[in-house]
């Protein structure tokens, strides 16, 4: 079923919730029917935050059930596969069922944008349900300590990611250099055949990091040493800040200390400033020893920090706001630069806008006292899904729909900005 352009926000309201009804399974909400048949880690959180005014059961059932695909290591898949629908790279690709610390239900073996600190922090301003806080708080909290102890690979506070997959931007062509400097692979695998996704030699190649990563273990040591792609990545990074100070607000409900939450947001700022800024926030790449420049919406990241100096906060702003970006399409944002070479307004994460990372940088201008950016975002965002619905993903020049229909983030998203706009 798509979604239809509504006329009015009631509308469009219902809309979103039946298209979370119908992607929803009775164990979590699938991203999107057909393409996406399982559960994926941010796209849980953010349906989490979306639902959570509306549907605070299901809100919290979303992030608990994630939770129960977490390994012992801490590590929250990217994937969890709740039902046996085919998907390529499904569970017989990334075999967690060998691996003594994964649980007993099937997930990948990477992971994704740590989100899941400030959706529980989210369900909480929105709910007030303290036990909810008390209840998943540990598994969050031995989320953070995963990423600082497995990967910290470049021993500065940031974590690293060491597959394009666990941006969730997953052909940024901020990825393009790295996986050009691997070797030519050619498996001829695929999971979709859209010719807005990545090329067959990419595929390939995110195909062949996964499998050595698998092949060896899943061990941190062999991330640190031999693994050819470690990333430090802004997005995820300021993602990971922005749970670690939710975590700091919660802990005291959880009867835990926050200084250590409050201390790891600080050392995730300083690396972020002394390692991948320069005039903006790039990614760098470990293994090339060098920053990435090009700039795409994941440079925006460290905005959600509210402690971000004040002068790093207007050189962003001001580059969000120029004609490299929002201010030349007619959409907001563009998910690359519009003058870099590599723009391509039709290409997955190489030029459509999604309501995701504006969702994002709305929250980022609301931690600002940004209110005129804020209420761009939030316009042009809804302008989005009446005008194209619920779709994956949106041209930026002229707001049609791209990738798949009835996308969930799309539609919890949609509501979480309209509970604002109509003060639901
Ligand atoms: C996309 O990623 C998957 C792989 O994980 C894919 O390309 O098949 C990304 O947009 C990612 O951010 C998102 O979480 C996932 C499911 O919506 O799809």
């Amino acid at each position: 079923m798509e979604a239809r352009p509504a006329v009015d926000d009631a509308a469009l309201g219902r809309e979103a919730l039946s298209v979370l009804e119908a992607n929803w399974t009775g164990a979590a909400t699938v991203p999107a029917p057909g393409l996406y048949p399982h559960q994926w880690s941010w796209d849980s959180a953010f349906i989490a935050m979306g639902l959570a005014r509306y549907r605070p059961d299901r809100s919290r059932a979303e992030l608990l059930s994630l939770l129960r695909g977490q390994w012992a290591t801490g590590m929250v898949p990217h994937i969890v596969f709740h039902t046996p629908e085919a998907y390529f790279p499904g569970p017989s690709v990334w075999r967690s069922h060998d691996h003594d610390a994964a649980p007993r239900l099937l997930t990948s073996g990477l992971t994704a944008p740590p989100l899941h600190g400030l959706a529980l922090w989210w369900i909480y301003r929105h709910t007030g349900d303290a036990d909810f806080v008390r209840r998943a708080y540990p598994a969050l909290a031995a989320q953070d300590g995963y990423l600082a102890a497995a990967r910290d690979l470049g021993g500065a506070g940031l974590a690293a990611i060491v597959h394009p997959w666990e941006s969730g931007m997953d052909d940024s062509p901020v990825w393009d250099s790295a996986l050009a400097a691997l070797p030519e692979i050619r498996y001829g695998y695929r999971n979709v055949d859209l010719d807005e996704r990545h090329p067959d030699s990419d595929h390939d190649r995110y195909v062949w990091l996964a499998l050595r990563y698998r092949n060896a273990g899943y061990r941190a040591e062999y991330l640190r040493d031999e693994h050819p792609f470690a990333i430090e990545d802004p997005m995820f990074n300021g993602i990971w800040l922005a749970s670690c100070q939710a975590m700091a607000e919660l802990a005291p409900l959880a009867q835990a200390d926050p200084a250590p939450h409050a201390e790891r947001a600080e050392r995730i700022r300083r690396a972020l400033l002394d390692r991948l800024w320069d005039g903006c926030f790039y990614a760098r790449d470990l293994r090339a020893d060098r920053l990435i420049r090009v700039r795409t919406v994941g440079g925006f990241g460290p905005l959600l920090d509210p402690g971000l100096p004040g002068e790093h906060v207007s050189a962003i702003v001001e580059i969000l706001e120029s004609a490299r970006f929002m201010g030349a399409t007619g959409y907001p944002v563009p998910s690359c630069e519009i003058r870099a070479t590599q723009f391509d307004r039709t290409r997955y994460w190489r030029g459509p806008s999604w309501v995701n990372t504006n969702w994002l940088l709305r929250r980022a201008a609301a931690v600002h006292d940004l209110a005129p950016l804020r209420e761009q975002l939030t316009n042009g965002t809804l302008r989005l899904v009446r005008q194209a619905g619920f779709r994956e993903c949106f041209d930026p020049f002229d707001g049609s729909g791209r990738g798949c229909r009835d996308f969930s983030w799309s539609a919890a998203l949609t509501l979480d900005l309209l509970a604002d706009t109509v003060g639901a």
